[in-house]
């Protein structure tokens, strides 16, 4: 661009002749290496430095940092190289279908792993912020690290909508490029039922197309829950991924204590209940879901031992969060009962709200074929990562064990702390978590895990907000301003609570509104979706569209519509190294940056921004690349 404004025919306002591209190609050579990428990827970089990140920035995320320093990656284990290991548990399962492949993994002596790192551990953790890239750059080292683990679980719960609403990145897109890199290791991911990746119910065949196409492109093992353990709801999720030929890991999600057995709801008797449903509906694998982290020793023991006796060829797969100290020691007692697999995440990102440490659970048990020193080697990565994403950490404590009071699950308590942190009250926090666990009740003592403990936190938000005790809202239940989630919680909008809704409550709540109730499966009343329809507006708007796309628009329409926006804008910004995706550049700063179509590698570098024009509004931004001048005009927003 400089060097054509600089041409002296050119900058003399003489006319463009004929001739004139033919004469001067290397003025127009630039311009074509700027459309095909540079120019929209500068325009990203140049709105980071005029406006700050207001990408990636919504939601509260705060301030931040420029203080991290970028680790290398660690060095290879001898025996690994950068070509992706090729065996695994996969190849049974490929070789053998699912039934095979779970009787092999039943008769394995031993205990086995699946790491979380790359989906819970980071969701809980980290915002679920993670991009493709740094998950990319560990992939085939965990590949030969974890060669003997279960699965990776690397997909689904909330890294589906975050991918799209924050980092601007496809979730099939990253699916299909860690499948590559991880040949060997089944990929497992979290399925919310009938609310397949989303926090409602969608018409049936969505969230069978949704599971067909994650087979598709490399997924193998779902774990099915449903929020309110609705078996209807499971059943739906189960046979969506039996038809599209995945493993059917269904779960129970866990609540309350089955050892407190002053406690009846959720007693061992529930749980022996939902897992003969289960059984019979013919699933492949059964999974534990603590998602809050209750399960204690002695309950892991009472409920696993109880399981394991009545069906001794169950793969049992337990899940919990390590949120009040005590997943270790759950786990050894769960071992001792008879589990098959237990999750667990890389040292650096476990604990806390996240799985247990498998650095610390390979070391305590035989039989896991991992290695404490290859968990070590993927820790110094992951710790470093760790740093990367600190922003998007909120500070909690190394342990809580008010969660057994308020039963809240790991993704949603740095959520709500940070939340509660920024309505100012320092006390807030604690307030919030009385009220959850008075919300609980109000919405009739339910299980709670996406999308009900959306609905109990914002009620507890609501509460805290208008100072409203449990008292205050069962009195005034008629006329409150409640969100739109737990109006649409008490319509049936998530399914059926186990022990009802609280009534008269609910009755009052929907007529003096007009609401109408849904009673059975919400999917099984709702209108299906023209995917025909949806596919031509999308082409309308956008061109070339996928049948992901079409996908990721039914699930999230306006959510996929900002990322489509932001990508027109932005062009593909998933080959930005994570820091400069994150924040501004500083002055004199470059990076590397491989154009993805053609493998074109080049140097991006930050040089000046231009003072406002006070006619446009809008400041120049001045990069080079591979040393050559651009500059790109960017709106000042502020
Ligand atoms: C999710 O649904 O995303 C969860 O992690 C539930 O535990
Ligand atoms: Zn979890």
């Amino acid at each position: 661009l400089m060097k054509l404004l600089t041409n002296d025919v050119f900058a003399a306002g003489g006319k463009v002749w004929t001739t004139f591209i033919d004469d001067t190609p290397e003025l127009f050579k630039d311009f074509e290496a700027d459309i095909r990428c540079g120019q929209r990827l500068m325009r990203y970089l140049g709105d980071l430095v005029v406006n700050g990140p207001s990408v990636v920035g919504q939601n509260g995320v705060p301030e931040l940092r420029t203080d991290v320093v970028i680790p290398s990656l660690p060095d290879a284990p001898a025996n690994a190289s950068s070509v992706s290991c090729l065996t695994g548990w996969r190849n049974i399962l490929v070789k053998d279908g699912p039934t095979a492949f779970c009787a092999a993994i039943r008769a394995h002596e031993g205990v086995l792993v699946t790491d979380t790192t790359w989906r819970d551990a980071h969701q809980s953790i980290l915002a679920t912020r993670v991009r493709t890239i740094d998950l990319a750059k560990i992939a085939p080292l965990t590949s030969h690290a974890l060669s003997n683990a279960f699965s990776l679980e690397c997909w689904g719960g909330a890294t589906f909508d975050v991918s799209l609403r924050f980092l601007k990145e496809c979730p099939w897109d990253r699916l299909q490029t860690l499948r590559k890199l991880v040949p060997n290791i089944p990929f497992q991911m979290l399925l919310r039922g009938a609310n397949a990746v989303g926090y409602t119910a969608y018409p049936d065949h969505v969230v069978y197309e949704f599971c067909a196409t994650a087979v598709k492109y490399g997924m193998d093992i779902f774990r099915v829950f449903d929020s309110l353990n609705y078996v209807d709801n499971l059943k739906l999720g189960i046979d969506a991924v039996k038809k599209a030929g995945g493993v059917a890991e269904a779960a129970i999600s866990y609540t309350g204590d089955v050892s407190d057995l002053t406690k009846t709801r959720y007693n061992l008797q529930y749980y022996l209940d939902l897992t003969d449903k289960l059984v019979a509906d013919g699933i492949h694998i059964l999974g534990i879901k603590d998602m809050a982290g209750l399960l204690k020793p002695k309950a892991a023991k009472m409920l696993i031992g109880a399981i394991r006796e009545k069906y001794p060829d169950l793969v049992i797969h337990l899940h919990t969060h390590d949120t009040a100290g005590t997943g270790i020691a759950t786990y050894l007692a769960a071992v001792a009962a008879g589990v098959d697999i237990v999750d667990c995440a890389i040292d650096a990102l476990s604990g806390q709200t996240s799985q247990p440490s498998m650095g610390a659970f390979v070391s305590s048990v035989d039989g896991t074929g991992i290695s404490s020193a290859a968990v070590q080697t993927l820790s110094s990565y992951w710790d470093q990562m760790r740093l990367l994403y600190s922003p998007f950490e909120s500070p909690m404590p190394p342990s809580d064990s008010s969660i057994y009071y308020t039963e809240m699950p790991g993704g949603q308590y740095t959520n709500l702390q940070f939340q509660s942190r920024q309505l100012g009250l320092g006390e807030q926090w604690t307030k919030i978590k009385a009220a959850y666990a008075q919300a609980n009740r109000l919405c009739g003592d339910i299980v709670k895990v996406t999308p009900s403990s959306k609905v109990v936190g914002d009620l507890a938000q609501f509460m805290v907000a208008q100072n409203l005790t449990e008292q205050d809202v069962i009195d005034k239940c008629e006329t409150l301003s409640f969100p739109q989630s737990v109006l649409e919680y008490y319509q049936g909008f998530l399914g059926q609570p186990p022990y009802g809704f609280p009534e008269p409550m609910r009755s009052k709540i929907l007529n003096a509104r007009g609401l109408k109730s849904i009673e059975g499966r919400p999917g099984a009343s709702m209108a299906p979706l023209n995917m025909n329809d949806l596919r031509t507006k999308l082409v309308e708007k956008y061109g070339e569209i996928r049948d992901v796309d079409v996908l990721s628009a039914a699930l999230y329409p306006k959510v996929f519509e900002e990322y489509m926006d932001a990508v027109s804008l932005y062009g593909e910004v998933t080959q930005i190294p994570t820091q400069y995706f994150l924040r501004p550049m500083d002055v004199g700063e470059e990076f590397q940056f491989d154009l993805e179509k053609d493998g074109q590698r080049m140097i991006i570098k930050f040089v000046a921004v231009g003072p406002l024009e006070d006619i446009t509004g809008r400041r120049d931004v001045f990069f080079t690349v591979d040393g050559e001048a651009r500059v790109i005009d960017v709106p000042d927003k502020s």
